[in-house]
This record gives C-alpha cells, sequence and structure tokens, in this order.
C-alpha cells in the first residue's frame, strides 16, 4: 500500500498471490449455480464454519439483510444490540427493505447482551404484539472496542433462542479475528447458530465479498433472497478465487495483526492526552482526553501530512484496525508521530 490506511481492514487490497489466481480463475455463471470457483469457495466456508452450506454475497451488508430475511417475515420482531453493526451501519436495510422491526438492547462493553435482557425481550402470544423471530449476535463486535464473544456465552444464547422457538444469527463479519484472539476454532464459536456470515474483503484482503452459512434448506432459500436483492453475481469465480487464498492462508495470519494492535494501544496508553480502550483483537479506539492541547481535526491533519490515516467517528472517537498491510515500521512511524503531536 502506498501509505498508512488504518482507518478499517476493509481498506486492504489482494495480496500478489490473490491477483494470479484471480487472474487464472475458472469461471461460469453463478446465478446459473455454474462457476466452479464460487462452488468451491462456498464448499469450503461451510466445511470450515461446520455448516451445511454457504452462499457467496457481495458484502457482509447485504449478507446479514439475506440472513434477516430468510429467517424473519416482515412484521416480525428481530433482537440484537444498540451497537450492533446491523442496526448502526447497514442503512436500516433490516428495516426499509425486510420490513423487520429491530428490538434493541443495550451491548455491554463485552459486546454481549444481558441475557435476563434477551429473556425480558422476547414476546409473548399476544394479538398486539409482533413475533419475536431472531436474535442476533456479532463476533468479533465492531463497535465494543473488536471483542470476541466467548463459546460459552453464545452456548447460552444458543440455548436460549431454542427455548423460546427463537432463531439465532450471527454476524462474524470478523469470526476469524474471533478465533485467533481465544484460541477457539470458528466452528465451535458459531455452532448455536443458524445462520453466521462471515467477510472475506476485511483482514482477509479479499478485494470483494462476504458468506453466508447456514443448513442446505436455509442457504437455498436464502439464494432467492439474494437474488431479490440484486446480488446475483455472474462470472463472481475471480473474486472468489481471492476469497479461497482469504479463507486458507490469510485467516491463519491475524494474530499478527493482534499483535501490532497490542503495540499500538500500549504505545496510545502512554500518551497521557489521550483516553485509549481495551484492546482485544485488531481493532484500537481512542478518545482525547478532556485536557488534550490538540485538537482531534489537527491530529487527524497532522498524520494525514506524514501519510498515515486512521478512523474518525465524530462522538464515538478514533479508530485504529490494524491489517495485513501494516508491518512494524508502521507501528513505529505511527507511535513516532503522535508522540510527536501530543509533545508540542
Ligand atoms: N464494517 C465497516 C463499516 O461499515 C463500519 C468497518 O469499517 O468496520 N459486520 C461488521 C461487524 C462490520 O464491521 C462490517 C463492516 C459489516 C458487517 C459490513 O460489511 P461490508 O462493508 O462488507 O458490507
Amino acid at each position: 500500500m502506498n501509505n498508512i490506511d488504518m482507518r478499517s481492514d476493509t481498506v486492504t487490497w489482494p495480496t500478489p498471490e490473490m491477483r494470479h489466481a484471480m487472474a487464472a480463475a475458472e469461471v461460469g455463471d453463478d446465478v446459473y449455480g455454474e462457476d466452479p470457483t464460487v462452488n468451491r469457495l462456498q464448499e469450503a466456508a461451510a466445511q470450515r464454519l461446520g455448516k451445511e452450506a454457504a452462499l457467496f454475497v457481495p458484502s457482509g451488508a447485504m449478507g446479514n439483510l439475506i440472513a434477516l430475511m430468510t429467517h424473519c417475515q416482515r412484521g416480525d420482531e428481530a433482537i440484537l444490540g444498540d451497537l450492533s453493526h446491523p442496526y448502526i451501519y447497514e442503512t436500516g436495510g433490516m428495516s426499509a427493505l425486510g420490513g423487520i422491526q429491530p428490538r434493541t438492547l443495550r451491548n455491554q462493553p463485552d459486546g454481549t447482551l444481558d441475557l435476563e435482557d434477551i429473556r425480558l425481550a422476547v414476546r409473548e402470544d399476544d394479538v398486539h404484539f409482533p413475533i419475536s423471530r431472531l436474535i442476533a449476535l456479532e463476533n468479533t463486535h465492531n463497535r465494543c472496542n473488536g471483542v470476541p464473544l466467548k463459546a460459552e456465552y453464545i452456548a447460552a444464547v444458543g440455548e436460549l433462542a431454542r427455548q423460546h422457538g427463537l432463531l439465532l444469527h450471527i454476524d462474524g463479519a470478523r469470526i476469524f479475528n474471533a478465533t485467533a484472539a481465544l484460541g477457539v476454532p470458528a466452528s465451535e464459536l458459531v455452532a448455536p447458530a443458524d445462520s453466521v456470515t462471515f467477510c472475506l474483503s476485511k483482514g482477509l484482503c479479499a478485494p470483494v465479498g462476504s458468506v453466508l452459512c447456514g443448513s442446505a434448506d436455509f442457504i437455498r432459500r436464502a439464494r432467492r433472497i439474494r437474488k431479490q436483492l440484486g446480488g446475483g453475481m455472474r462470472q463472481a469465480g475471480v473474486l472468489a478465487a481471492a476469497g479461497l487464498i482469504a479463507l486458507d492462508v490469510m485467516t491463519e495470519r491475524l494474530g499478527e495483526d493482534h499483535a501490532r494492535a497490542a503495540r499500538l494501544a500500549a504505545g496510545l496508553a502512554e500518551i497521557s492526552q489521550l483516553i485509549v480502550h481495551p484492546q482485544h483483537t485488531n481493532i484500537i479506539r481512542f478518545e482525547l482526553a478532556p485536557d488534550a492541547k490538540v485538537d482531534g481535526q489537527d491530529m487527524l491533519a497532522a498524520l494525514a501530512a506524514e501519510g498515515i490515516r486512521i478512523g474518525y467517528g465524530g462522538y464515538w472517537g478514533f479508530r485504529i484496525v490494524t491489517h495485513y498491510w501494516i508491518d512494524d515500521a508502521a507501528v513505529d512511524k505511527t507511535l513516532a508521530a503522535l508522540g510527536r503531536i501530543f509533545a508540542k
């Protein structure tokens, strides 16, 4: 990459190995189910996540929307966190396009929803109420500082869902970061879920695409919703070829990004004018302390002048995300630049 771009792991470019595989990919028309590379990716993803089947989709947001629309009828209610990606960052798609009502519960700092809160949110069978249909979790949890959700917690939510006849969806955009942080296979983390999405195009460096996994029947129905949303792709094998490398190769190296994020977080914590939130995986969130002598916009401009870009989320503060294209030198350069900016 030309500069140090840590606004997100979505900014990652494909690796040279991916570009070669993309150029050589065997392709077909995937709407007919005839793209051999897409089919290979779907089979590999399903196997890796321990589900019967999978569907290649253009984006994480579309994967979540397809999952919600496949599980829920219009007017149904989905229980999810008030800091969850589908609620905050997906343009209200679940209500605008799916007619699904979000029932938001407060996300705890560890990214979870309180089990008792979920229990209380499940609707009784009453003609006045929408039908509670689904619970959605997010792992790792983006807004909650990239925290990974543990297998025991997900199992408890799965059990609760079953007791109340609800379905469980996991937005696992960064599920392999959770795997790297917890040392637990992705298949175990998502075992209680009826569906899971994961992104190939974030820390795994593929240029485009996410995968939705679930039972064979669920994926058969999801394929129709994907088409309805305009997400049926044709010779998508050129993208799936990169996705296969993302899944096979790139999932194994995410610990490196976490180590660099830990080093960055430790360096930031030494700057007294910053408040740094706990770091767990590849996401670091921080704010300016009330007595900071540097304005946030000035800090961003000073970093940009040195070729360094970080994320800014208004009153939600700043975000740094490490990824494949951020090496040790980039970490050193960023810490040195921030040191200079706040020494003034
Ligand atoms: N997150 C993006 C932005 O949309 C905020 C980012 O830069 O982190 N689930 C989770 C947990 C995500 O973090 C994202 C992307 C998505 C879903 C959506 O994925 P895409 O961008 O492929 O639609």
